[in-house]
């Protein structure tokens, strides 16, 4: 047989296994068995040296186009397999157009977040800074620095979660504001909001744990007039500009003198309805002037600074703004009733 006639057997062979390939992996193998480094072509290329020295180059260009066509073949092959992949791919993969669209579900804001907000953008417009504390925190801050001794019924176990005796769930934000005014830093115009701990029964207006924001100013010449000033204007921000307030007495310990107060009521503007209980007011905070055995221990001299704070619990705010009637349904986190706000 000549180098043509052998040329040509083998191109056909190629050619025949390459047709019978089934996979790209089968395809690799006609080439391996060819072209490769062991493979057909490349035996003959080797026995080019029994070749007469003038008939080499015919010979050579012989073998090339034999290789050109082997491989020409197993690229029409490589790219047939190709294009039948994608194809598959394409009719798996089809998309529908006219399907209606899959909505993302978009979380939402707790009402007690979207209410502390609320609270946060007035103080903060009025030049408060939010600042926060611990929530397990020393019997000391919780209660002595602010004028509850050891022996008041506030400090009751029935009230307050003891981790042990000087360590405990804070049962109020206060005492990140005695924690800043250790730090001397004065004046002060802060609120503290945040988790706090009472060793509640479970019913629609308690719960064992809820939130409170507190508020704070100290500063040389702070007057009662300066709290309901502050206050007076806060309950118009969050209630709405017709909102009247009333101060009435009352009694904490670390606040001296000290009072609740009421808000008209922006559901029948004072006249007495079903949500105010016929009163026409409805009560949303305490507060006062501070007490000076607080600003001593705290260490501020009560003959050079005086101050005022009061506290407001998130929930209640909450509860009222979005006229919610039980507590519980705060903490079920029942998607179908937090997206209503
Ligand atoms: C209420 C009453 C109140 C305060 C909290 C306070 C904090 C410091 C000093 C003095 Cl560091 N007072 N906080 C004062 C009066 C009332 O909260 O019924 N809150 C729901």
């Amino acid at each position: 047989m000549d180098m043509n006639e052998r040329l040509q057997e083998l191109s056909r062979r190629a050619k025949a296994s390459i047709e019978a390939a089934m996979d790209p992996d089968k395809l690799n193998e006609a080439r391996v068995a060819f072209l490769g480094k062991k493979g057909e072509l490349t035996a003959i290329l080797k026995g080019m040296k029994d070749v007469a020295p003038e008939d080499r180059p015919a010979v050579g260009q012989m073998v090339n186009e034999t290789r050109e066509q082997i491989e020409q073949m197993l690229d029409e092959s490589r790219k047939a397999f190709e294009e039948t992949i994608r194809a598959e791919q394409l009719k798996a993969e089809v998309i529908d157009v006219t399907l209606p669209a899959k909505k993302n579900l978009v979380g939402h804001r707790h009402p007690n977040s979207i209410a502390l907000e609320e609270v946060e953008r007035i103080f903060i417009g009025m030049g408060y800074e939010v600042v926060e504390g611990p929530e397990v925190e020393y019997a000391d801050y919780n209660f002595t620095k602010l004028n509850i001794p050891e022996d008041h019924p506030a400090r009751d176990e029935q009230d307050t979660f003891f981790i042990n005796d000087s360590i405990l769930l804070r049962s109020q934000t206060s005492p990140v504001q005695a924690r800043k005014m250790e730090e001397g830093k004065l004046p002060i115009r802060m609120i503290a909001p945040g988790r706090v701990f009472r060793s509640d029964e479970v019913d629609a207006t308690h719960s064992p744990s809820f939130h409170q924001i507190e508020g704070l100013v100290i500063d040389r010449n702070i007057t009662f007039a300066d709290l309901k000033g502050t206050l007076e204007e806060f309950a118009r921000e969050l209630f709405g500009p017709e909102t009247k307030t009333k101060f009435r007495p009352h009694h904490f310990p670390f606040t001296e003198p000290s009072a609740e107060v009421d808000v008209s009521c922006f559901k029948c503007g004072g006249k007495g309805c079903r949500f105010c209980k016929g009163s026409g007011w409805i009560e949303i905070l305490g507060c006062g002037t501070v007490h000076p055995n607080v600003l001593s221990m705290c260490g501020i001299d009560p003959e050079q600074y005086t101050g005022f704070a009061f506290g407001v619990g998130l929930e209640r705010i909450a509860l009222l703004k979005y006229e919610i009637d039980d507590m519980r349904l705060l903490y079920e986190n029942d998607v179908r009733f937090l997206k209503q706000f």
